[in-house]
């Protein structure tokens, strides 16, 4: 389909069948703190009316964002789209940048109307307080397409309102940039423990952390994923006569009431076709998901070349 086909149907569903009760394109959660690495959803509830199921999701990301990557999604593909600006900006610990992301659109998938459905997202926020940032989002449906674009003044309501993130006004949070271990983060019943990458100048790394279930269902890590990464896989270490050889696995096996280390030497998530290199008290976004428990987004602090434990943590020995 042309884009001026696309552009005629939306104007005419725009014009003739937007009913009172949509219900609004919400980010959730929408408060964010200034310079972080913000995890946050687009909640899609109804169709665009008529009773049509949604095909496509496809959010603009603003100025003010200086790196998004989407969550992967079962059943809906993904695009990117980038933008140069005429100044390079900071995307991330000093790396300077003049291509961001400009929009990313999940579509090929189907949300019936009447249920909704989360698409996440990682955002890379610039050091603003204070600010609001509107992610206009256009809506897909079988046979038309409803744009959520509005920016509502204060006091206001819009009809087809933005989704809006509001970033706090409060100082950008530095915990992030001295590689401390950070707080255990869960995907269901799983803790995601002391997470860790080592300081690589080269294209590959890897990332150390422990998978503690609490939960009485066995599970497996199927997936990792990175936007500092073109590809991200799960490896072992296996015995070749007198070698240590990594090999790609399907998937991670983590134990009921159980732990699974990743670690140096065993078990690890192998960091591929790296876009920066990895520069010790720096940190990035890391995707797991689970067989059950689902997504979780872990942030990984960076730590030196060679280090065999999260620092700060307890000192193990190999
Ligand atoms: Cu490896």
């Amino acid at each position: 389909m042309s884009m001026l086909k696309i552009a005629g149907a939306a104007a005419l569903v725009t014009l003739v069948s937007v009913p009172a009760a949509l219900a609004h394109i919400v980010a959730d959660p929408a408060e964010a703190k200034p310079g972080s690495y913000f995890r946050t959803a687009l909640r899609v509830g109804h169709g665009c009316g008529a009773g049509k199921p949604t095909t496509a999701i496809r959010v603009t990301i603003p100025a003010g964002v200086v790196n998004a990557s989407a969550q992967p999604k079962a059943g809906w593909e993904i695009k990117v789209e980038t933008s140069k600006l005429e100044e390079p900006v900071d995307a991330g610990h000093g790396r300077m940048t003049d291509t961001v992301v400009s929009a990313i659109t999940w579509s090929g998938g189907s949300l019936p109307n009447e249920q909704f459905d989360e698409f996440g997202l990682v955002l890379k926020l610039s050091d603003a307080p204070g600010k609001q940032l509107a992610l206009p989002v256009v809506q897909t449906c079988a046979g038309g397409e409803t744009r959520w674009d509005q920016i509502p003044a204060a006091g206001q309501r819009a009809e087809r309102p933005a989704a809006l993130i509001r970033i706090a006004d409060t100082k950008p949070d530095a915990a992030h940039h001295h590689g401390h271990a950070a707080a255990a983060v869960k995907a269901g019943d799983i803790a995601v423990e002391q997470p860790f990458a080592r300081a690589t100048p080269a294209k590959v790394g890897g990332v150390f952390l422990t998978l503690r279930n609490g939960g009485g269902t066995a599970d497996r890590l199927v997936k990792a994923a990175s936007p500092v990464a073109e590809s991200v896989e799960l490896h072992t270490h296996i015995k070749d006569g007198d070698a240590m050889r990594m090999r790609a696995v399907e998937n991670i096996p983590v134990p009921a009431h159980g732990q699974t280390a990743l670690e140096p030497g065993g078990y690890h998530i192998m960091l591929i076709g790296l876009k920066q290199a990895l520069k010790e008290g720096g940190s990035f976004p890391l995707t797991l998901t689970f067989e059950k428990a689902g997504s979780v987004t872990v942030t990984v602090p960076v730590q030196k070349a060679g280090a065999s434990a999260a620092s700060g943590g307890h000192d193990h020995k190999h």
